[in-house]
């Protein structure tokens, strides 16, 4: 026998699939990942891991990992692709400016800290404004809410774990997607102490994971929550608001009062489809718990209706007295962006316009809406397009318009971990680190995460192959287009991934080298804190009930559709990730009365596209629906979806549940 075996090592260190962010303990022997498991001692997460993070080592060594740069297709090294890439990004700079490089950050990305600031920095110094992120083709519809009812875009209301004696769940289903921004790492035994304080509630048109564990599900016809959230403000503002709450912090009462007027009892039976008997046991509900925890998800965010739904569920918070309150929600200030300690300009939430192809599609929260990039593109005003860790094929709308307008690039350039579809028609591949090959402190979600907490991680592994750090790879390209991508005072030769994050941490609560040593995370705070943002953060201390462009928007809200599409994401694959690891396909899920036997093939027809799939019957659906994950190549929802009409006006965001679709068998794929 040649050399010594390696050791078997532990090394403990955070998943960073999805927001949860569970403390993971990862097998290693020399550069292969044996195992992951959850780590007992971390104090967040406890143990707990979905299957998604036990698949890491998979993934790690998927056999479709990208292991040296690509031009074109064909390996080369990476000074020859950053000279060419640089020279090329130079030559359309040159020729039509700026703006004619576009940049997608999606959510690949938004768990490597330092790839992450470097690839906004890239852009932001070569004066781009084109940046497009997952964002507004996921949740526009809640910093919009946040700007115009409380000032400042960024305030992600917090179930409040500890306190709350109702949790209301519309159109979320933590169970399996571990939340929608709150991380929710072993949602079920977080569930489960919830209901020793008081009943979870869940409202979804499919009885989900989440509703089978609920003390109540309520099934209403898809996109008519606002109806059941405007009712329940309605009826609060003549029996149980909290008066005092309101009077100290709102404005607006009388014209939300006015706007909730037509939500009769009747109105909402009618239109919701559900028993009045229902909806009067939820208000008694509200009306026991006193303040309430109420989250949403991508059933709202994702319908045509989501600025207005959102807008009534956060009213409902208000008049309850519950956000910023114990028992109620909470804004967590985050450890290492410490929001608390800062000084707010509240904004009234009048966007920029949109870009050159698409004026109408408002530019919010400085990027440009995803809907717009296509048409950019299609005009000649986007010239090239550099993807961060996303993947525009699976989870941009116009499925075929989106290949087309990428095909056509002078430049595409895609920093990704594995082969996607949109790798395929990569100009510039850039094989970045994957998250066991570099180290990290969760900077973008700190405040997502149900305690003022952090966490470190170390590499487990250094880079294989020929992989660099997208930091690196992102000041390599700035060095040869002559501007400056990392913070004063690095030097790209010499710095560590650990000299980068000290420079996040040391803004934190404690200084960066404690930061740096919390290897399973550090609670700064694990209860709730209460009182910030009504302190600093909301105009004169109130919330703005009722923004004119939100009231103007309920006025015109349309009919219900007989059948509609719904998202649903599924427990082992992460939006396109993981997908080719074995896992399930997208079935679409219908009710067993529309005469499509189970297994069978069924076809999927909207006003736009259509796709062809595998039926699996179920009554857990309500007979108006279909659901169907989007994140496959074949069948792939998007073909479904546009971004050619039903826009929203105030988010430029994508009607992605709740659109009419029709179903018919079919003969093959
Ligand atoms: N019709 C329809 N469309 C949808 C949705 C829907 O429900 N229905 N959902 C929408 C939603 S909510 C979202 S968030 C978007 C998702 O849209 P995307 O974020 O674009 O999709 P992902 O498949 O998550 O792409 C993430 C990519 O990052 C790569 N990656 C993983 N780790 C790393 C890393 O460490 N570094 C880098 N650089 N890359 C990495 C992965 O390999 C993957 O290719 O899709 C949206 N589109
Ligand atoms: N395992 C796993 N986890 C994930 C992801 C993943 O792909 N896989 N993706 C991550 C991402 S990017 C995101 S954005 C989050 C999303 O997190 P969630 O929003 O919690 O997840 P979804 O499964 O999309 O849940 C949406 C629910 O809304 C319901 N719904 C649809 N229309 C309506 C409606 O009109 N009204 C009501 N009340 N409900 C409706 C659907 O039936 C579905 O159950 O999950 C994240 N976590
Ligand atoms: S819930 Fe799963 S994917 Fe999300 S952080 Fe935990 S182990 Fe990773
Ligand atoms: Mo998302």
């Amino acid at each position: 026998m040649g050399a010594a075996l390696p050791e078997a090592q532990e090394i403990h260190s955070f998943c960073r699939i999805c927001t949860a962010m569970c403390g993971i303990t990862v097998t290693v022997e020399g550069d292969r990942v044996l195992k992951v498991r959850g780590d007992d001692a971390h104090p967040l997460s406890q143990g707990y891991t979905c299957p998604k993070g036990r698949a890491l080592p998979d993934w790690h060594h998927h056999p479709h990992r990208l292991d040296r740069p690509q031009m074109d297709g064909q390996a080369v090294d990476w000074d020859r692709c950053l000279d060419d890439l640089a020279s090329r990004l130079a030559a359309i700079i040159d020729e039509s400016g700026p703006d004619a490089v576009a940049m997608y950050l999606a959510s690949g990305s938004a768990y490597d800290a330092n790839g992450r600031r470097a690839a906004e920095r890239f852009l932001g110094a070569i004066g781009s404004r084109q940046k497009y992120t997952a964002t507004t083709i996921d949740t526009p519809m809640r910093p919009l809410v946040a700007e115009l009812m409380g000032g400042w875009s960024g305030l992600t209301p917090m179930w409040d774990q500890e306190a709350a004696r109702l949790l209301l769940l519309v159109g979320t289903n933590p169970v399996v997607s571990h939340g929608h921004g709150n991380g929710i790492a072993d949602p079920i035994r977080r569930l489960r102490n919830q209901q020793e304080r008081g009943p979870v509630w869940v409202i979804d048109p499919r009885r989900t994971e989440t509703a089978r564990l609920a003390d109540r599900h309520l099934d209403p016809r898809p996109s008519t929550d606002y109806l059941i959230l405007g009712w329940l403000v309605r009826e609060l503002l003549i029996d149980g608001a909290d008066w005092a709450y309101l009077r100290e912090h709102a404005v607006g009462i009388d014209d939300l009062t006015a706007a909730v007027a037509p939500f009769t009892l009747d109105r909402t039976a009618d239109g919701t489809g559900l028993e009045a008997a229902e909806l009067l046991d939820l208000l008694a509900a509200v009306r026991t718990a006193g303040r309430l925890s109420v989250l949403s998800g991508t059933g709202v965010s994702m319908s045509r209706h989501a600025n207005v739904t959102e807008w009534l569920l956060w009213a409902l918070a208000v008049v309850t007295g519950s956000y910023d309150q114990p028992g109620g929600m909470w804004f967590n200030p985050g450890y290492l962006m410490q929001l608390d300690t800062r000084d707010w300009q509240p904004s009234d939430g009048h966007p920029e316009p949109g870009p050159a192809s698409r004026p109408e599609l408002p530019r919010r929260f400085g990027e440009y809406p995803c809907a717009a990039l296509v048409d950019e593109i299609e005009a000649g005003n986007v010239r090239a397009l550099v993807v961060v860790g996303g993947n525009p094929l699976i989870a941009f709308p116009d499925r075929d318009r989106t290949q087309a307008a990428l095909a056509s690039l002078d430049v595409l350039a895609v920093a990704d971990v594995v082969e996607t579809d949109t790798t395929e028609l990569a100009t510039h591949l850039l094989p970045v680190a994957g998250q066991l090959e570099r180290a990290d402190v969760p900077w973008m979600l700190d405040a997502y995460q149900p305690a003022i907490a952090t966490q470190f991680t170390p590499a487990v592994v250094p880079p294989g192959a020929d992989r660099r750090l997208m930091w690196q790879a992102f000041a390599e390209l700035g060095h040869r287009l002559g501007v400056g991508v990392l913070p004063r005072g690095i030097d790209p030769e010499t710095a560590t991934d650990e000299d980068l994050l000290a420079l996040i941490a040391e803004r934190g609560r404690s200084d960066a080298a404690t930061v740096l040593a919390a290897r399973r995370g550090l609670v700064g705070e694990a209860r709730p804190v209460h009182g910030w943002v009504l302190d600093r953060v909301l105009p004169d201390h109130r919330w703005r009930l009722a923004p004119k462009p939100l009231v103007e928007q309920l006025a015109d809200l349309d009919h219900p559709e007989p059948l509609v599409l719904l998202p649903r994401r599924q427990m082992r694959t992460m939006n396109g990730q993981l997908r080719d690891l074995g896992n399930v396909g997208p079935e679409v899920l219908i009710h067993p009365d529309h005469g499509i036997a189970d297994g069978q093939l069924v076809q999927v027809t909207s006003a736009h596209g259509d796709l062809v799939g595998t039926a699996r019957t179920s009554d857990e659906i309500a007979t108006g629906a279909v659901s169907i994950p989007h994140g496959w190549a074949n069948p792939n929802v998007c073909t479904l979806t546009t971004a050619e009409f039903d826009i929203d006006p105030l988010t430029g965001m994508v009607w992605q549940s709740g659109l009419p679709v029709q179903l018919s068998p079919a003969e093959s794929a």
